[in-house]
């Protein structure tokens, strides 16, 4: 049986989910689903990364303490309570995780243990000294040309200057082995345009990187050393074999690592895409297949932050517009990859075109069709898309090619865009075949139950289509169309033209995208 790991980051729990972390997680829960949906054995990874200078001095800022006097006892408490507020903000979001991992779990202390030996075995770890600067908002080793202004060049925030003994890792003997690896697997890392980024930045800027900090910070105890704790990026890494059993077990880990794919956006490019390949690399172990990061959008054109009070919480859109409206929206409007602007008055546009005068439409009107001509018994499809017709079938099976190839690409908002053409077809179909024409003519009766027929089919496979993006408004529509068990048959019987529940009465569909206030 084919299988297929997936992966997003793990995000830091110095405060809630924000639209952005809600975009990569549900892209991840799409393919998940999709891959799923193929009979695929899967295997989703997401969580928290909770071994952060950010998230200590969250804690320390929440108790109204100075971050230096604040206990382990005091941050685990901390990081407890978010963590479960982001896996219950997932849950809400319907995120089908196999692992939500946390970076204070034992067996994530395990394999990160194992990693470290691994590195040190390899001659790659040394002891040293790092003056220079640290972005706590980054949890990142600045070097003094990186900085803006005196500032992080993507924080507004001031840097700490540091000058402490660290464990080094010898990254910088990476880079040929970087470049050669990058050179024989083109997609690697995705898409091209970052591509080029890592390859310039690994050719003309890596250096060795500092892997430990001093032990007043919180962290893993660094192995062998107990006066360190673990980098938290070096720390954070691991879980995505951490959370596939290494370290812990060893057959669970070699079923899933190494990851198909990885989705990071492009903020964490680099330690994505050089840091982490160089040190499975050193560790001797088998590199992820595809790393692909996303664009960054804007809320109404503007950075997202908490200084401009534009953060938008996932979990309040999705009361005010449902989990898939959220979930539709995301994927359909920001093309996977590229930058993007998110704002209601976009979302609520698409709602009305392409929800409600598309999907939902189209759903509503078969339905009462079939009530009004058939007393809701559904008729086989027209074979061949029928009389002249538009070629229904045909175009079926070319939206599932053209979906497939899109979701494989890694591109949902291509996906969408082949269901939104489905729809129309579907819409062109209704309209030239005028069934309340032929329910008027009884020598028309074969015919109109025929395309009737077809209209059910056509808003099947839209379902099935919609199924990864939109799960609740998938199985609603498949349900009321008598298929209700629709995941326990194999794709590959559901794709097939006719295949759906010829005979059963259609039911009741909830008002899938009724007006907003
Ligand atoms: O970096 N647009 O966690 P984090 C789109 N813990 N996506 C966005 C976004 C935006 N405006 N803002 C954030 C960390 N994201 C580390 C990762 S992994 C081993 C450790 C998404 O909480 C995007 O996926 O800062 C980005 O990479 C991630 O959130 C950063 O989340």
């Amino acid at each position: 049986m084919p299988r297929f790991s997936i992966t997003t980051p793990i995000y830091y729990v110095n405060d809630r989910p924000h639209i952005g972390h809600a975009y990569t997680t549900f892209v991840a829960d799409a393919l998940a689903r999709w891959h799923r949906m193929q009979g695929d054995a899967t295997f989703f990874v997401t969580g928290t990364d909770e071994n952060s200078q950010k998230n200590s001095e969250a804690a320390a800022r929440k108790l109204g303490k100075p971050h230096d006097q604040i206990t382990h006892e005091e941050i685990q408490a901390y990081v407890d309570g978010m963590s479960a507020t982001w896996r219950q903000a997932f849950d809400t979001l319907g995120i089908t995780y196999d692992r939500f991992i946390r970076t204070t779990e034992s067996d994530h202390l395990a394999g990160v243990n194992q990693l470290i030996n691994a590195v040190r075995d390899a001659g790659d770890i040394y002891l040293g000294t790092y003056a220079g600067w640290y972005c706590v908002e980054c949890e990142a080793f600045l070097p003094e040309k990186e900085l803006s202004g005196g500032m992080c060049p993507y924080h507004t925030r001031a840097v700490e200057k540091l000058e402490e003994q660290n464990y080094f890792f010898k990254l910088s003997a990476y880079r040929d082995k970087l470049l050669a690896y990058y050179d024989a697997h083109p997609d690697f890392v995705q898409p091209v345009s970052r591509r080029n980024e890592i390859i310039a930045y690994v050719r003309d800027c890596l250096e060795d990187v500092s892997i430990s900090r001093p032990k007043k910070i919180w962290g893993i105890p660094f192995p062998g050393d107990r006066e360190h704790v673990v980098y938290v990026w070096f720390d954070a890494l691991a879980n995505y074999m951490t959370a596939m059993g290494y370290g812990t077990d060893d057959v669970r880990y070699r079923t899933w690592w190494p990851a198909n794919v990885q989705l990071v956006g492009k903020d964490i490019l680099k330690f994505h895409c050089a840091l982490w390949p160089a040190m499975l690399m050193s560790a001797g172990l088998p590199l992820p297949e595809r790393v692909f990061a996303h664009g960054f959008f804007t809320i109404g054109g503007e950075k997202m932050s908490k200084s401009r009070g534009n953060v938008v919480n996932p979990v309040h859109m999705a009361e005010r517009y449902g989990v898939d409206v959220l979930r539709y929206f995301l994927m359909r409007e920001i093309p996977f990859g590229s930058d993007g602007d998110f704002s209601e008055e976009r979302l609520k546009e698409r709602y009305a075109s392409d929800l409600q005068k598309g999907i939902g439409n189209l759903a509503a009107r078969t339905l009462t069709m079939m009530r009004k001509y058939n007393d809701a018994i559904i008729p086989p499809p027209h074979l061949g898309g029928g009389r002249g017709g538009v070629g229904c079938e045909a175009a079926v099976a070319t939206t599932w090619r053209s979906y497939a190839i899109a979701m494989d690409a890694l591109l949902p908002h291509e996906a969408l865009d082949a269901i939104g053409s489905l729809v129309r077809t579907a819409d062109q179909y209704i309209e030239s075949e005028k069934p309340w024409v032929l329910a008027k003519d009884a020598s028309q009766r074969a015919h109109l139950l025929a395309t009737l027929g077809t209209c059910c089919e056509l808003l099947r496979h839209v379902a099935l289509l919609l199924a990864p993006i939109m799960p609740d408004t998938a199985h609603a529509i498949l349900t009321a169309l008598g298929q209700p068990d629709w995941r326990s048959h194999a794709l590959t019987d559901l794709q097939q033209w006719g295949s759906g529940a010829i005979g059963a009465t259609v039911g009741d569909l909830p008002h899938l995208f009724p007006a907003m206030e």
